[in-house]
């Protein structure tokens, strides 16, 4: 049993998980606390060479695919990193994890999501996480600031799935906010539209309520 604490930050693109992610770590380090940040996909160094794959706009990948990469990547990310840093006593962040699955491969592309469930087991090993932070806001919100960040460094090219269409978003915002009305003791949703301090402090009172009841 792992004796760790685990949190991820969900949401849509540009939502603010990356950001959100080191300020937690930033806050929690200070605060004594052992912290390992990750995300998904390419956690490990399989994962980076899967994450290329499955990012890149050049590759035209059958959604079969594209969900057995991603498992694959997450398969190998809780074996050789989460588990350990958990079972070590650690707080594990990180940014995305299975419920990314269930909303852009099954709420997004259209798979069932009980099959997808099966395969989040599979892959997870159960290591599910004890908070899961949903940074929601509007699909043009997270959109804008992807463009924004990309102008600034001068970059031309929107991943595989930055450049899908907006239904295709607006689906996998609906995935995320329905996950999170279907198991409210984990799911706790962020307004990410709000400036980023109130969002840090929102996610801090979160988990400082999580830490408390441990
Ligand atoms: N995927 C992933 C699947 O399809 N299935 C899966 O199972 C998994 C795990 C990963 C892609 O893979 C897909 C989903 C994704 O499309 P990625 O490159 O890791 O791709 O992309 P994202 O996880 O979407 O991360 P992004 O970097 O695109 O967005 P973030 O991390 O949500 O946003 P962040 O923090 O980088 O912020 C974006 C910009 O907004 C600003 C930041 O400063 C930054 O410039 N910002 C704010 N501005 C104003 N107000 C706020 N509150 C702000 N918060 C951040």
């Amino acid at each position: 049993m792992a004796s760790g604490a685990f949190i991820t930050l969900e949401g849509v693109e540009g939502s603010g998980k990356t950001t959100q992610s080191r300020l937690l770590a930033e806050w929690l380090k200070a605060a004594g606390h052992r912290v390992t940040v990750t995300h998904e996909p390419g956690g490990t160094r399989a994962g980076q060479a899967i994450r290329a794959i499955f990012l890149d706009p050049g590759v035209s990948l059958e959604v079969a695919a594209e969900l057995m990469l991603v498992l694959a990547d997450r398969a190998q990310h809780v074996r050789e990193k989460l588990r350990p840093a958990l079972d070590s006593g650690e707080i594990v962040i990180s940014d995305r994890y299975a419920d990314s699955t269930v909303a852009y491969q099954g709420y997004g592309r259209g798979f069932d999501l009980n099959l997808l469930r099966e395969l989040n087991r599979l892959a997870t090993d159960n290591i599910m996480p004890d908070l899961t932070i949903v940074l929601d806001c509007k699909v043009a919100t997270g959109l804008t600031r992807i463009h924004d960040r990309m102008n600034r460094a001068g970059d031309t090219v929107l991943d595989r799935f930055e450049g899908q269409a907006a239904d295709f978003h607006g689906r996998v915002r609906q995935g995320f906010l329905e996950i999170a009305q279907q198991e409210p003791q984990r799911v706790s949703i962020v307004n990410a539209e709000e400036p980023l301090e109130r969002v840090t402090a929102q996610i801090r009172q979160r988990v400082d309520r999580l830490l408390a009841g441990r």
